[in-house]
């Protein structure tokens, strides 16, 4: 049969010229030298050598899709974002991580998960870069690579060490709340499609009016939330340790799109100061008796990407990504995050990653950036420079309002925030284990507590541990010591 009947392309160059085998390079005779002239050999072999970029430093290991955001109910009166007016819908794609591993470990190791959002609003990007758990193991970005540092690899022997984990976190009890939700039912989903995610710091909502209210954002999964054990789960991390890519592609591919339904809690902006602990703490979650949920609207994950390394590896989610109506709250986490975003990306991905498909806008984008590695979109402008009398762009002032924050002033230090009355480590992860928490689920948590600290955790460092989860509950703390003293 011929090609043409079967109709399957010619084998081209990368620059379109037909190639002359696929199998073949090109030599004198049959047994003879390799001739440099073998272009197409040559640029098989650069291509290869060629395709990794670096793996993201934390969350490296995801799975991601496209999908639609529909508003369903009015929340106009605390944000003018042009994403969350009444009846908008908004095309979108999510990525999903666990944190620790690299591209190639298991999915059902015990780890928060990433739940990061790109919205394609009519106003530019924006990105709600959150994890599948409310709170976080630090408040101050100062401690994030030292956290990350001593959950990954040592340096002299390469490998993991609960030793060094449980270390760092009993060394810092703001990470109580957090390793009592990693060390619980949420630690391992049993799959992205039976996870909640939380945008987990503070932000900004500005209304039309210029009014102003803090958020928080849950997204809570219309599956129902499900989890692995720590047997099911180590079990499967041999058999399938694709199994969460796995479950969210043919779940797609089925026909079978996962939802999501978006709620914000909502405070109102001169609570703040008054407020019994902090509300911008990342390691605290806001009860809901005091701010209850609010609908805004539903994400459908809907459409598998057509190129994994394009849409999802180079995906580039910066939480500097805020559009008009939303902006940041004064969580130093968050203001951190600010700047390591884009940064990672022009590391990671090139100066240009805002042109490639998932990260491009598809709202106009009329930005005087110019040049650069791999730029493939002509400049917006051609006189680049404001003002120009060229007819280049113009920020339109005063259209989009005045800059979503807040009013500050003081003196430059390096403090935590101030104390409040309620502002304690061990409040909130208590409430979780005595309240929260039934019968089965504390045995789980204890299980899961002292099998990880059975497993390489040095004498003193057990013994704060022991005394960690005591602050924590009393009656929990000596479970755990128990089982593992008697392991
Ligand atoms: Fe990230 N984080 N992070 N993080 N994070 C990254 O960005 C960072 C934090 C989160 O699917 C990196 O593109 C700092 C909190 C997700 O592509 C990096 C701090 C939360 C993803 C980075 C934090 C997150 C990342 C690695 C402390 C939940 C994956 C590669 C101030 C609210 C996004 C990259 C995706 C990825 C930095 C803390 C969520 C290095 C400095 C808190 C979901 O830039």
């Amino acid at each position: 049969m011929t090609q043409e009947a079967r109709k399957i392309p010619y084998t081209t160059t990368n620059t379109g010229i037909p190639v002359e085998s696929d199998e073949h390079s090109l030599t004198i005779g049959p047994d003879g030298p390799i001739l440099l002239q073998d272009h197409y050999l040559i640029e098989k072999m650069a291509q290869f050598n060629r395709e990794r970029v670096p793996e993201r430093v934390v969350h490296a290991k995801g799975s991601g899709a496209y999908g639609v955001f529909q508003v369903t109910n009015d929340v106009s009166q605390f944000t003018k974002a042009d994403l969350f007016q009444p009846g908008r819908r908004t095309e979108m794609l999510a990525r999903f991580s666990t944190v620790a591993g690299e591209q190639g470990s298991p999915d059902t190791w015990r780890d928060p998960r990433g739940f990061a959002l790109k919205f394609y609003t009519n106003q530019g990007n924006y990105d709600l870069v959150g994890n599948n758990t409310p709170v976080f193991f630090v408040r101050d970005p100062s401690k994030f690579q030292d956290f990350i540092r001593s959950q990954k690899r040592r340096p002299d022997n390469g490998l993991r060490d609960h030793d060094m984990q449980w270390d760092f976190w009993t060394l810092s009890p703001e990470s109580a709340h957090m390793v009592t939700w990693l060390m619980g039912d949420r630690g391992i989903p049993k799959s992205y499609r039976h996870m909640n995610g939380y945008g987990s710091h503070t932000y900004l909502w500005v209304n039309g009016g210029g009014a102003k209210f803090w958020v928080k954002y849950h997204v809570k999964t219309d599956q129902g939330i499900e989890f692995l054990t720590q047997d099911e789960a180590d079990r499967m991390a041999g058999e399938d340790p694709d199994l969460h890519r796995r479950d969210l592609y043919e779940s797609i591919a089925g026909g079978e799109a996962p939802t999501w339904t978006m709620y914000v809690q909502v405070m109102p902006f001169e609570d703040a100061p008054d407020y019994r602990f902090n509300p911008f703490d990342l390691t605290k979650v806001w009860p809901h008796e005091d701010y209850p949920l609010i609908e805004v609207g539903r994400m459908t994950l809907d459409k598998n990407p057509d190129d994994y390394f394009v849409h999802i590896e180079q995906a580039a989610f910066e939480p500097s990504n805020l559009v008009p109506g939303i902006g940041p709250s004064p969580d130093k986490m968050l203001l951190g995050r600010l700047f390591s975003y884009p940064d990672t990306h022009r590391y990671r991905i090139g100066a240009n990653y805002a042109q490639l498909p998932p990260n491009r806008a598809r709202s106009q984008v009329s930005s005087y950036a110019k040049d650069g590695a791999m730029r493939f979109e002509a400049s917006a402008a051609a006189r680049p420079y404001a003002p120009n009398s060229y007819g280049g762009p113009a920020a339109d002032v005063g259209r989009f309002g005045e800059p979503a924050g807040w009013a500050t002033a003081g003196e430059m230090v390096r403090e935590a925030y101030a104390l409040r009355s309620a502002d304690d480590d061990w409040g909130q992860p208590g409430t979780m284990v005595r309240q929260v928490l039934d019968d089965a689920a504390r045995e789980r948590l204890v299980a899961n507590v002292s099998g990880h600290l059975s497993d390489g955790v040095s004498g003193p460092v057990l013994e704060r541990a022991f005394q960690y989860w005591r602050a924590i509950d009393k009656a929990v703390g000596d479970r755990i010591a128990a089982a593992v003293s008697g392991a």
